[in-house]
């Protein structure tokens, strides 16, 4: 449960992100960020799916020392119990493994450090050399400057039933009181300021004595996560003791929601297995179109695979569904945890999808050929003008204009021409001119043509008019090209031959969608 509320409560911190590079921290403090490098935020692209790339990470940025980490060791009489050639003793192999965790602690995560040594009864550590007695230093504090770090000194003095360094402290042996190591380790954590606390708390047996576990437990504050680890052939997660003290099992059930003791048979492994309580790691990439659901992004498209433990750099490169004419949003999210738990950041980019379109002055096919003249073809978009055509009888024209521009996902097609006269004058055109305009919200066509046929004024309706044995004009055409495309033309032209056949067509003004 507060595993949950605490990932939450970071994602939507994290998700808060400006629209570009995203960097957050995760729960215990460890850097991730997500970047979505390609489309650029507004970029224009085409129809169809995009390719998004980029980069996340957790680890390689600035780290939040958010967390404090206590150290529990078991010094009761059995340690004194081989352990592994490696390391030594039972104890010895503790020691080992609590300096390779603080190693690891040196990252930045950690803000402070204690210990507890236990046996029949249990005792906080004096971490730092001043006089009295204190319960947290850093993880790297030399206060004494002899150059070893203070909390290394500390764990290294553990002894057989007690622990030196810089108060000598017996707990005694003949007894494993897991109830007082909890007590003590809980004082510890409500002593330290940093938001998480985590426990490591080791021991090689199962409680023998002390009492009950559920009495330390008993309200113990959420941010407190005790990882139990039972050390040697001779301990057990599960056993809960001859007077059903407790188990390990029990005491991380109750502080890591979903965690479990884990069972390290095998002691010389002990000291590479407990860093791994404060290591980050790279889980999952997954993008979202136009607030849709996240879906995960394959491995096939990420480089290297994940997960992968922290500090680690991936590389994405993954294509979204096919995106119609609009704006659209896509978003990509890493997610990742640390020793605090999990979270998540999200980087979003706006897109815009311009649909394809153009427009054209002029273009004779049939006996005379004209091509397309000029054209303007979106994208990229174009705004072009040609000087007249000249060529009596069939053909005089003014100024030749074309022009296609896309912007925020409206495409915009125009074309006009500047006066025409048709057919030794038959047809006479003052004003020639069409408009194409697409956009997610819909598609509208318009043209306009102001003159005479045979003397009689063209009324602003699209009409279809004979010119007996000279041709059929189309004023106003709205009509479907290859394709599916969406043509308007102002003005097109059938000329008859010989038997009425048509032997030319002539179109004014002609703007398309698609
Ligand atoms: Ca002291
Ligand atoms: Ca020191």
């Amino acid at each position: 449960m507060k595993r949950a509320l605490a990932a939450l409560v970071a994602a939507s911190t994290l998700v808060a992100a400006p629209a570009f590079a995203a960097d957050g921290n995760l729960p215990g403090g460890t850097s991730i960020a997500v970047t979505i490098a390609t489309p650029a935020d507004g970029a224009e692209v085409a129809p169809g799916p995009v390719t998004v790339t980029g980069t996340a990470s957790v680890g390689t940025g600035v780290p939040v020392a958010d967390t404090s980490l206590i150290y529990v060791l078991d010094a009761s009489s059995s340690t004194a119990n081989p352990g592994a050639p490696s390391c030594g003793n039972i104890l010895q192999c503790e020691i080992a493994a609590g300096l390779a965790l603080n190693a690891q602690a040196q990252s930045g995560t950690i803000g402070d450090v204690g210990m507890v040594a236990f046996g029949v009864t249990a005792a906080t550590a004096d971490v730092r050399p001043g006089a009295g007695d204190q319960l947290l230093t850093g993880p790297a504090t030399d206060d004494d400057g002899d150059g070893v770090r203070d909390i290394e000194e500390v764990i290294s003095s553990t002894f057989i039933n007690g622990v030196a360094t810089f108060t000598n402290k017996n707990v005694g042996g003949g007894q494993t009181n897991f109830a007082d190591a909890i007590a003590k380790a809980r004082t510890i954590a409500q002593a330290s300021t940093r938001a998480r606390k985590i426990v490591v708390f080791m021991s090689d047996g199962f409680a023998v004595g002390g009492g009950s576990i559920t009495v330390p437990l008993a309200g113990i504050p959420d941010d407190i996560d005790i990882y139990t680890f039972a050390v040697g052939g001779g301990a057990d997660c599960a056993y809960a003791g001859p007077n059903n003290e407790g188990s390990l099992e029990q005491i991380t059930a109750a502080t890591v929601p979903g965690g479990h003791c884990v069972q390290v048979t095998d002691v010389a492994s002990l000291p590479a297995i407990l860093p791994a309580v404060i290591g980050s790691s790279l889980g999952t990439l997954s993008m979202q179109v136009d607030g849709g659901a996240f879906t995960p992004i394959g491995n096939a498209a990420i480089t290297p695979d994940l997960p992968q433990d922290g500090p680690v750099n991936v590389s994405y490169s993954v294509a979204t569904p096919a995106l119609g004419v609009g704006v659209h949003e896509i978003c990509v999210r890493a997610a990742g945890s640390d020793g605090g738990g999990s979270g998540q950041v999200t980087d979003c980019h706006t897109v815009v999808v311009n649909g394809p379109a153009g427009a054209f002055a002029l273009e004779a096919t049939g006996l005379v050929k004209i091509p397309r003249t000029p054209e303007a073809v979106c994208p990229p978009g174009a705004t072009k003008t040609q000087v007249a055509v000249n060529l009596p009888p069939l053909l005089t024209t003014g100024a030749l204009n074309a022009s296609c521009a896309a912007a925020g996902g409206t495409t915009t097609a125009v074309a006009s021409v500047d006066g025409a006269t048709l057919l030794g004058g038959a047809i006479q055109l003052s004003a020639i001119s069409s408009t194409c305009v697409g956009s997610a919200g819909g598609n509208t066509r318009s043209s306009q043509v102001v003159g005479t046929i045979n003397g009689t004024p063209i009324s602003a309706s699209p009409a279809t008019i004979g010119i007996p044995g000279v041709a059929t004009v189309h004023l106003n055409e709205s009509t479907t090209g290859p394709g599916g495309r969406l043509v308007q033309n102002a003005v097109r032209v059938e000329v008859l031959g010989l038997l009425g056949i048509v032997t030319q067509q002539i179109v004014l003004a002609s703007c398309y969608l698609g």
